[in-house]
């Protein structure tokens, strides 16, 4: 048996009942075998594939917290520190009830070879908890990220291992969990990103995914002989990082007619309004009826749907395995051109499959969303020189970045034989700088 295959079988054997965790490492796997089978004595005796699937440590811990009826509340807390070859561990925390072990190793191992492809100092971790911020009041999330970082601080810090944001996970409670670290600590340090600007927060990092994926977007179009601008464009998602993938995609000149949340989906005929979305998601945390009932242009649909829409681009920015065959089928049928994750591994791999079979341009998260890690290592810096960049540098590094992924990829692709496959030229140009860190640093 090949060492790839060996080694797939091993993760699934040893980690059951982890179906996403055992989908992003197929997915890296499959990648890498022309990489792995030219070299497979060296790899094999190293086990570098081994090593590479097996987090350096997993944080498992519970997260007591009291509620406004005065009843205790108890959560599972994780954080996965999966791979420090490259920089400290670095990755975002998601607070979602569907958070569990498989999910978080699913999104550490993805989150290694994304910070590899960003060029900057930064290794793989990714953490959570199970712990639901819908519908609670402000004091109860306080309540709960005071407790989850009382367990957490002892084994996170500006050099060793820095949270961020994910789904669930906004400024509000990064605010809160950075309040508790530095009265725990006594330390002023840039232990998580996504800060507010008061506080040591980077300018352009609450846009930065969004933007970033529309710079690399637009890029991957350009080096096709296409123009973002005037392309009909259907996104998914209506938190973070789709918000500014919809208001970046507008200013490039494109029409956003979509978006999403888990109740159901938007069709506005005028194109999204930011402003009104930013007001009913960001300040209300609201549902998206509240934006139908105040948009005339906008039709709301319970449900699954957005893919069935006629675009020439499409985003999926909500969460994973939200684009499956059938949606990919109907993206097809009405002549998308392109698809770019926002989201981590929205796509489902016979979706994905299908969308490159029919000569769709794909890109996959671990490249198209990287700016949003990208923009947390300026903030790292900015913090560690205690200077504060403008929005304008940030964001110009940021397109800087974004571009360099994509044609770094686009290389690597073409180098092994697989030219326009961006799936495989994300997985191999990310894992190749990993794998050389983690043979020169020796068996540990
Ligand atoms: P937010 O919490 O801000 O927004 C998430 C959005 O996705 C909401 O509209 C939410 O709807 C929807 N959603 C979440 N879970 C589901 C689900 N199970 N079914 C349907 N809809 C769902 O998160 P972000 O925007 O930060 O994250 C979105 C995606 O982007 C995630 O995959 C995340 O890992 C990825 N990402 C985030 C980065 C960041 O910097 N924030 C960076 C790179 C990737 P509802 O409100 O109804 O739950
Ligand atoms: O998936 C991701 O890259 C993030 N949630 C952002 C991580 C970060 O450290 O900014």
């Amino acid at each position: 048996m090949s060492y790839v295959d060996e080694v797939f079988d091993m993760v699934v054997a040893k980690n059951p009942a982890q179906p996403e965790f055992h989908q992003a490492v197929k997915e890296v796997l499959e990648s890498l075998r022309v990489v792995i089978e030219a070299n497979e004595e060296v790899y094999r005796k190293d086990a570098l594939l081994e090593r590479i699937v097996t987090p350096e440590r997993q944080i498992i811990f519970r997260v007591p917290w009291v509620d406004d009826k005065g009843q205790v509340q108890v959560n599972n807390g994780f954080r996965v520190q999966y791979n420090s070859a490259i920089g400290p561990y670095k990755g975002g925390l998601r607070l979602h009830p569907s958070v569990n072990l498989g999910i978080i190793k699913f999104l550490g191992f993805e989150q290694i070879f994304k910070n590899s492809l960003t060029g900057l100092p930064i290794g793989g971790g990714k953490g959570g908890s199970d712990f639901d911020p819908k519908g609670k009041s402000d004091r109860e999330v306080m309540a709960f990220c005071q407790s989850f970082i009382t367990e957490l601080y002892k084994y996170i810090g500006a050099d060793t291992d820095v949270p961020a944001g994910d789904i669930g996970t906004g400024a509000r409670e990064i605010g809160y969990m950075y309040g508790q670290y530095k009265r725990l600590t006594g330390l002023y340090e840039g232990v998580l990103t996504g800060k507010g600007l008061s506080y040591g927060g980077s300018l352009a990092r609450k846009e930065a995914t969004g933007y970033g994926l529309l710079y690399l977007t637009a890029e991957m179009l350009k080096c096709n002989g296409m123009d973002i601008a005037g392309k009909t464009v259907a996104v998914s998602g209506a938190g973070n990082v789709a918000i500014y993938a919809i208001q970046k995609a507008q200013q490039l000149g494109a029409k956003v007619v979509t978006c999403s949340d888990s109740n159901g989906w938007i069709y506005d005929s005028e194109g999204i309004d930011v402003a009104l979305l930013q007001e009913v998601k960001e300040v209300k945390r609201a549902r998206l009826t509240e934006y139908a009932a105040a948009r005339p242009s906008a039709e709301y649909h319970e449900g699954k749907g957005v893919w069935t829409v006629k675009c020439d681009v499409a985003l999926p920015c909500a969460t994973q395995n939200e684009l499956l065959l059938d949606d990919a089928k109907a993206l097809v049928a009405n002549g998308c051109k392109a698809v770019a994750e926002g989201a981590n591994m929205p796509t489902t791999m016979d979706a994905t499959e299908y969308l490159q079979a029919n000569g769709v341009l794909f890109c996959p998260g671990k490249a198209a969303n990287a700016g949003g890690v990208a923009t947390s290592a300026l903030e790292m810096s900015q913090n560690s020189e205690r200077l504060s960049w403008t929005f304008e540098e940030v964001d110009s590094k940021l397109q800087t970045i974004m571009v360099n992924i994509f044609h770094n990829l686009d290389n690597a692709a073409k180098k092994y034989g697989m030219e326009g496959n961006y799936v495989a030229g994300a997985n191999i140009a990310g894992f190749l700088k990993v794998a050389e860190a983690m043979t020169a640093q020796g068996v540990v």
